[in-house]
């Protein structure tokens, strides 16, 4: 992805600093769209040996060798006893809330990927959001005591971002009153918590591999537990309940990964050490081109701590940069950069969660908040300094220009 020219620095008026903008009439920086999810894409060669082996071998899936060696690496690398990998992340954690019993009500945060809420409700478990810390963007712990009933069974906590929830705080609750801690951990693939991995906190954490992941094998995710008899519940629920040949012990379903995805996650996992330092590279480019601009910060990760730096997450603050986040996405959106409002606008406020809880926005500022001032934007290996240096400099002459972007977005009836 090359983008055209770069553009002029600003000067003083607002109309003229815009006039390069596209959504003010000026010609996209991006011939081509800029995605934020794009696949990293490992040694095509290995992919292809690794293929052909699985095609002449005649094993496709069913625990086959590609599926137990993906298995074994997950686990050396999480230092856990049991990696399961699985169809995708939303299945696995159906299957780990099914297996850890799960019923009633569980504590979630609303500011999440769907698919947390609905493993839930598509079980008949209710989610009952939670608000977030406003600086970690996940779930405060402070506020998950309150919301404890006698139908609550279990907390999950997502390391949204990859950064690590209240990992300690959490348990506490969770050993306290009873409860069983679950972590959605999809973001969060080769992440550390106080130098630990995450993968063996609480009672089960649920990795997704999916194609938008930094580390993917097309479709797919994995359980990580340090239980057994965890462990051997999921692996039978992921199998339709099969214990052996026409002996079925439980109700399952089909949660198993295919050997060609497998084959893709090996791939990517043999070159996870490079495609995590193309993104922190990224996320330091972002982070220099981004200084200084008024209202806009990024969201950091610990640099004491391992982290995977898949997503760059802008916040916008309306006030300090003149311009509001939605129209900040218009005008990159305008230039082909296709940054996304992850997780706007909360799953309290998509269905059916927005028809069972209406009022459940009263409970949830800073969720509420969040959902209004952040922007993903691209990463990964299709992006490199010339991309970001440009999308910087977008965003610069945006806030730049605000006057004329909000007139200009105000004409167009918003
Ligand atoms: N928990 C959390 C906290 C999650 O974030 C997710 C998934 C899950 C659970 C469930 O995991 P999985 O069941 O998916 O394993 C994307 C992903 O589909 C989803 O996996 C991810 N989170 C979520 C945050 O992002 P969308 O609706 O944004 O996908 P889509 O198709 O709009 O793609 C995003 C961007 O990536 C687009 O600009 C296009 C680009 N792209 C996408 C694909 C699939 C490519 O360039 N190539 C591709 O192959 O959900």
């Amino acid at each position: 992805m090359t983008a055209r020219t770069p553009m002029s620095p600003p000067t003083a008026s607002g109309r003229e600093v815009g006039a390069g903008l596209a959504l003010l009439g000026g010609r996209a920086a991006f011939p081509d769209p800029l995605h934020v999810g794009r696949p990293n894409i490992g040694d095509r060669a290995r992919l292809r040996e690794r293929l052909d082996d699985i095609l002449d071998r005649r094993w496709l899936t069913n625990g086959g060798r590609y599926v137990l060696e993906f298995e074994q690496r997950i686990a050396d690398l999480l230092g856990v006893r049991h990696a399961l990998v699985m169809c995708n992340a939303t299945v696995a954690l159906e299957i780990a809330t099914r297996a850890l019993g799960l019923s009633g009500e569980v504590i979630v945060p609303s500011f999440t990927f769907v698919a947390t809420a609905h493993a839930l409700q598509w079980q008949q478990i209710t989610p009952v959001f939670c608000d977030v810390d406003p600086v970690t963007h996940n779930l405060d712990p402070d506020r998950v005591e309150a919301l404890i009933t006698p139908r609550t069974t279990g907390i999950i906590g997502v390391h949204v971002w990859g950064r690590p929830c209240a990992v300690e705080p959490l348990d506490a609750i969770a050993r306290r009153r009873g409860l069983r801690l679950l972590f959605d951990a999809a973001h969060a693939f080769g992440c550390t918590h106080r130098g630990r991995m995450l993968g063996g906190f609480g009672d089960a954490e649920v990795f997704s591999f999916h194609a938008t992941k930094f580390l993917n094998s097309g479709e797919g995710g994995a359980v990580a537990t340090n239980d057994d008899d965890l462990a051997d519940r999921m692996r039978l629920m992921r199998n339709f309940g099969f214990a052996d040949y026409d002996d079925v012990v439980y109700v399952g379903t089909n949660g198993k990964m295919s050997e060609m995805s497998a084959a893709m996650g090996l791939t990517s996992l043999d070159s996870m050490d490079e495609f995590i330092a193309v993104n922190r590279a990224n996320h330091a480019a972002y982070a220099a081109g981004l200084a200084g601009i008024p209202g806009i910060t990024l969201a950091r990760y610990d640099e004491a701590e391992r982290s995977n730096y898949q997503y760059v997450v802008a916040e916008v603050d309306e006030r300090e940069a003149g311009l509001g986040r939605d129209a900040l996405q218009r005008v990159l959106h305008a230039e082909n950069v296709l940054a996304r409002r992850y997780f706007h606008p909360g799953c309290h406020q998509m269905e059916p969660y927005r028809s069972y809880f209406p009022h459940a926005r009263l409970l949830l500022p800073q969720t509420e908040r969040l959902t209004r001032r952040v922007l993903s934007l691209p990463t990964g290996t299709a992006v490199g300094p010339a991309e970001i240096a440009t999308v910087c400099d977008i965003v610069r002459r945006a806030v730049a220009a605000a006057p004329a972007v909000r007139a200009h977005l105000d004409g167009a009836g918003g």
